[in-house]
């Protein structure tokens, strides 16, 4: 016996990306039902080998239905996830809307898993920004050995990150300079992303960082440990898909680089690409349709007493998305409703 699953959003990059992962890792689904606004009804998607309709989340009825991954902006999840959930149905949600709720388990299943057992107390679950999610992955087992006291980081964030329109004004703006007929001024993002990187993504706060920042070191704490301090310098950058942060870990007790590296060579979700030559890291275009979070240049920050560098990369829509998503509904599965 399997689930009764529904995807809100299922013609977006990151609710097709959820049917697509659902299906590659053969989540015990009974029935699916793909919802989407009334402007894209009808509109085909795909699952497997089968082809879906979408139907209208207006008219819904989640009630008999196990559990609804939300893949829609704030203003829809705060329309309907309510009343999927009061309708019994447990919402899985990818917007920001409810990270921040203390009665709502932000989890990335192999940090936090067991967080999942708050889920009862609104029915909702929610799902972290993409450049949190993979960078709490490579900070756990460290923090587990060493006590992380703070975090700088540094991001380079793929265009995808801001949706198809952020993708759009990339692959528009870096062909009309080439062929200069039409101008493709900036729209989505603040200036001119193509053959530049913007150090702005979201808007500015009264501390001057930026909300994508300050998402950093509000999500790391609730998923992490509320006494590790966070500083981020986020930065919109010219690729479509993959997410690079260049990490900067503080401990209380000494790391050595060798011990480091074994460490995440054993974590779940990681995969160490380390080797000290030309090449021998992980880019961003090389981890895309991945799951891994993947860990390269890891080092002794000599500057002070404890500390190390290291370079992550991930598939933003996967892990920083619909990955974790679908991990969320296979952990809920496993422990709480146990159907599969
Ligand atoms: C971005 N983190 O890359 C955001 C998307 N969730 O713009």
């Amino acid at each position: 016996m399997g689930y009764r699953v529904v995807i809100v959003g299922a013609t977006g990059n990151v609710g097709r990306e959820m049917l697509n992962i659902l299906a590659e890792r053969q989540f015990p689904v009974d029935e699916l039902a793909v919802l989407a606004s009334r402007s894209s009804l009808g509109t085909e998607v795909s699952f497997g080998d089968r082809t879906l309709k979408t139907k209208d989340l207006d008219t819904f009825d989640f009630t008999g239905w196990d559990m609804a991954l939300f893949a829609v902006g704030s203003d829809a999840t705060k329309k309907y996830a309510p009343t999927a959930a009061k309708q019994g149905c447990v919402v899985i949600d990818n917007s920001s809307l409810y990270r921040y709720d203390p009665d709502i388990p932000l989890i990335v299943p192999e940090v936090n898993p067991e967080a999942i057992h708050m889920y009862s107390k609104k029915n909702i679950i929610a799902n972290p920004n993409c450049s949190t999610a993979q960078m709490v992955v490579a900070l756990k087992p460290l923090h587990d050995r060493a006590t992380i006291k703070r975090v700088v980081v540094s991001t380079y964030q793929s265009v995808s990150g801001a949706g198809k329109e952020g993708a759009d004004e990339l692959w528009d703006q870096t062909k009309s300079i080439y062929n200069p007929v039409t101008d493709v001024p900036p729209k989505k993002f603040q200036k001119q992303i193509a053959f530049n990187v913007i150090p702005q993504i979201d808007v500015f706060m009264d501390s001057g960082d930026t909300k994508e920042e300050w998402k950093m070191m509000v999500e790391t704490k609730k998923i992490l440990d509320q006494k590790i301090k966070v500083t981020a310098t986020c930065v919109r950058v010219p690729v479509f898909v993959g997410h690079s942060e260049s990490i900067n870990i503080e401990f209380e007790d000494h790391l050595d680089e060798n011990e480091a590296r074994d460490i995440l060579r054993e974590a779940p979700g990681i995969m160490v690409i380390d080797k000290r030559e030309d090449g021998g890291y992980v880019s961003p275009i090389e981890c895309v349709g991945d799951y891994a979070t993947f860990i390269s240049r890891i080092r002794q920050d000599s500057t002070i007493d404890n500390g190390i560098n290291l370079w992550c990369v991930s598939d933003n829509l996967r892990k920083g998305a619909a990955l974790n998503a679908v991990q969320i509904a296979e952990l809920l599965g496993r422990e709480v409703l146990k159907k599969g």
